[in-house]
């Protein structure tokens, strides 16, 4: 898993991206309210976001530390910000309450949708082929809008649908979109002047489909046989 890591970072390095880093315990400001999610939100709720206190919590998603990073920096600036974030989720072979996650951030004037999708349809090519195509569906997200899903074309069977993509023929790889104009003004920028595109793309699914791993819970178990394959 910290080999593909790696690979994500230097691809976004190439593209003169900046890796940033962040603290895992975050204030729900810099969680949620930062990034335009209702007070009365779902994802708020204990029974989803693991609390230390009323406004002390471990981070939903690495976005916390993006936000913090916008409060201190005018644009233009291009970051990926990867770490592990938390969720109450049951453990099972696809899901674990502690995961990766990659975000990327880009605020510059001009930033367009088309950046966005040439920017991922780059990173996929090159970590699973030249050949690799990817699509983009209409979704809904509080910090971005407009906000789009991506899936990969299935690399097991090219789209003719298999056990895989259950079928589909692709498969779902991360949420994305325009970086709404209230998480621009909150954390300091003007969205008059500026626009931006963020993704959030999960690793430990990715790096169970780049090495055919069928259980997440090996990635985690520490057993020294396992993890050093990769
Ligand atoms: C998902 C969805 C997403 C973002 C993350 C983001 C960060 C900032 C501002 C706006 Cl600072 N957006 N991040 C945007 C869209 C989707 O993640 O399903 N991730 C696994």
């Amino acid at each position: 898993m910290a080999s593909l890591l790696d690979e994500v970072k230097e691809i976004f390095l190439g593209m003169g991206f900046e890796i940033i880093d962040g603290p895992e315990v975050e204030t729900s400001f810099y969680n949620f309210t930062a990034l335009n999610t209702p007070e009365n939100h779902p994802s708020r709720e204990p029974q989803d976001t693991f609390y230390f206190a009323d406004d002390l919590l471990l981070r939903t998603q690495t976005s916390a530390m993006q936000a913090r990073y916008m409060e201190k920096h005018q644009p233009p600036f291009r970051i990926i910000a990867p770490g592990r974030t938390y969720r109450k989720d049951e453990v099972d072979a696809t899901h674990s309450p502690m995961f990766h996650q990659i975000e990327g951030l880009v605020v510059d004037k001009g930033i367009t949708m088309t950046d966005l999708k040439g920017t991922l349809d780059l990173l996929f090519k090159k970590i699973y082929g030249e050949d690799t195509r990817v699509r983009f569906r209409p979704h809904h997200f509080p910090f971005t809008e407009p906000s789009a899903e991506m899936d990969l074309q299935c690399f097991n069977c090219h789209g003719a649908g298999c056990r895989m993509c259950k079928g589909e023929g692709w498969i779902e790889m991360l949420g994305c979109g325009m970086v709404h104009p209230n998480v621009l003004r909150i954390c300091g920028i003007d969205p008059d002047v500026y626009s931006g595109y963020a993704f959030g793309l999960g690793t430990d699914r990715m790096a169970m489909w780049r090495y055919g791993v069928s259980d997440m819970r090996l990635f985690f178990e520490n057993d020294l046989r396992f993890l050093t394959q990769f």
